[in-house]
């Protein structure tokens, strides 16, 4: 019996050790350029991780990342000052880096007894960092110790950077409230993809979740809401108090945390702040700023846009730039989101004192009076230091001087041919809340106006709009996924949505086009999924087991 479980164990040593080739390595995003050599680095508790003085966090980074698996007390020494690799060490520098890499990509170099992993700036180090780990045995994401595991790293030469250089991720915490550990995980599973865009979706109809001083009301009130709204019971929601109320929100506190914590994981965060529709739950807590009297009420059902400002009274871009200067100071920038979807004309259209400031201002239509709003809006942005951007609908009526575009439903072509930047976030594409199968029975509850939006086709999604033509193809910054949550109650549900569709994403936005390969992204995955296991995040095992045919070719 012995001999036999010796056997076993040198079975799979010898597999580690022996078997490595280009098919066993198992990274996503894949890198632009990998070439596999002999032999393997074995990590150890001696192993000594050096870096120059501007790279210690994010030596930090991986130290601390690497030990609640591997229990090695490994630390970072800034002790080293030459910048080529040392016997059984792990540098990480930013000198002598190609600048060809780009700000975001960085070069990785395994040999046998020594790793380097050197990027022009810290997010392409971390970025070398992230594919460090997945070199690894997927058991490395554990966070508890491993002790039957050989941490082996195969030896390699990697250089990599990003195609896009938005690789967005958006979560919807107005239509359900998601805490802050809850947000830090998406963080945290947005770090492992490289992606570096979070668009936190913080006002909406259903709940205002950002603490703003000027005006308490908007989180005493506009934060809760009595029913689910959507078909669901609150009290089966994570969501739900014990004093009866559903909601939640962030106190500026909670929101210089999350900043932080992205900005440790090279996130940028894009701050959305809806107007001048979707603003029920604003509108709940200052109904003076609405068109009609109300009442407002955050727990209405889904479909009903009723919630507008008021364009034709001064205290709306009063509240709004008091909202907006505070925002700006929160939040690092270069973006604030300010909406522009899905406004309700038809209230404008009712009300005399919008008709009649369309009148004075020489407006024709209430897209035009959306456009006007806009343009203010623009200007308080801009003065706080800020570009703007929105959704496709700020195209109507005429696009704001600077402003960038989330394309969801169009306007690509025209925003780029205008000198715009645009994201692409295209609903066939690109909707996380989207079912991602045809068989809607056997899945958790999903959006059904659109989709279904399957694993093979979000990795066939191509960001790039045919329509564009190449000299203004630098305005296309990337893409995005749209995590909306109307049907979404709990975060196990929001991860089932969002994985592995987001792996797909992922690779996507990050690697280059024509290394794009349906079967070898699905081999990858097996492994990918593996990660996931370790880091508790859910996802749809279905995708994994049963591939779905390839849309590439
Ligand atoms: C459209 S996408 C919306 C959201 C909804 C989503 C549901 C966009 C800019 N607006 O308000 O949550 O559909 O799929």
């Amino acid at each position: 019996m012995k001999t036999k479980i010796a056997g076993l164990i040198f079975l799979s040593f010898a597999a580690t050790i022996f078997a490595a080739n280009i098919n066993t390595l198992a990274i996503i995003p894949l890198p632009q350029k990998i070439a596999l050599h002999d032999g393997t680095f074995n990590l150890a508790a001696g192993t000594r991780v050096y870096v120059d003085s501007a790279s210690r966090a994010t030596g930090k980074y991986l130290t601390e990342r690497l030990r609640p698996s591997t229990g090695y007390p490994l630390k970072t020494s800034t002790k080293y000052f030459g910048s080529t690799a040392i016997p059984d060490g792990i540098l990480l520098t930013t000198k002598n880096a190609d600048t060809k890499l780009g700000p975001e990509g960085y070069e990785l170099t395994v040999a046998t007894n020594s790793i380097v992993i050197r990027a022009p700036t810290q997010a392409g180090l971390f970025y070398g960092v992230q594919t460090l780990f997945q070199l690894l045995p997927p058991e490395i994401f554990s966070t508890n110790l491993v002790s039957n595991v050989a941490w082996q790293i195969p030896c390699v030469q990697i250089e990599d950077w990003p195609r896009f250089k938005w690789r967005g991720f958006m979560l919807d915490v107005s239509r359900h409230f998601f805490s802050k550990p809850e947000v830090e995980t998406f963080l945290d599973a947005m770090a492992l993809h490289k992606m570096n865009v979070f668009h936190w979706h913080l006002t909406d109809d259903h709940g205002w979740r950002i603490e703003i001083k000027k005006y308490p009301k908007l989180t005493q009130v506009g934060a809760w809401r009595a029913g689910g709204g959507f078909g669901f019971d609150p009290k089966s929601t994570t969501a739900y108090g014990p004093d009866g109320r559903y909601g939640g929100f962030y106190t500026q506190d909670d929101v210089r945390d999350v900043v932080k914590y992205a900005a440790a994981r090279h996130i940028t965060i894009v701050p959305e702040i809806e107007m001048p529709g979707h603003a029920t739950a604003a509108l709940s807590a200052y109904p003076e700023l609405g068109c009609t009297n109300g009442p407002f009420e955050p727990s209405m059902t889904a479909g009903i846009f009723y919630g507008i400002y008021d364009p034709a009274k001064e205290q709306t871009f009063v509240f709004l730039a008091d909202v907006l200067t505070e925002v700006a100071q929160l939040f690092p920038g270069p973006y604030i989101h300010i909406g522009g979807d899905e406004v309700p004309k038809e209230t404008w259209k009712n009300s005399a004192d919008c008709q009649a400031l369309m009148k004075r201002e020489g407006l024709k239509n209430e897209e035009e009076l959306q456009s006007w709003f806009t343009r203010r809006i623009e200007k308080i942005v801009n003065a706080r230091g800020h570009s703007m951007i929105g959704w496709s609908e700020i195209l109507q009526g005429g696009l704001a001087k600077n402003a960038a575009v989330m394309d969801w439903i169009g306007g690509a072509k025209e925003a780029a041919g205008a000198g715009h930047d645009v994201v692409m976030t295209p609903t066939a594409y690109c909707y996380f809340d989207f079912y991602q199968s045809t068989n809607q029975t056997a899945e958790p509850k999903a959006a059904a106006w659109g989709g279904p939006l399957t694993l093979n086709r979000m990795y066939a999604f191509e960001p790039m709009p045919t329509n564009v033509p190449p000299q203004l193809q630098s305005h296309i910054l990337g893409a995005q996924g749209n995590l909306w949550t109307e049907q979404i109650p709990n975060l196990k549900h929001a991860e089932y949505m969002t994985f592995p569709r987001a792996c797909a994403l992922a690779e996507v936005t990050w690697s280059a086009k024509d290394s794009r390969d349906w079967d070898d992204f699905m081999r990858r995955l097996q492994i990918h999924v593996r990660r996931l296991d370790e880091l508790n995040i859910n996802y749809r095992h279905a995708a994994v087991e049963t591939p779905e045919p390839n849309l590439l070719k």
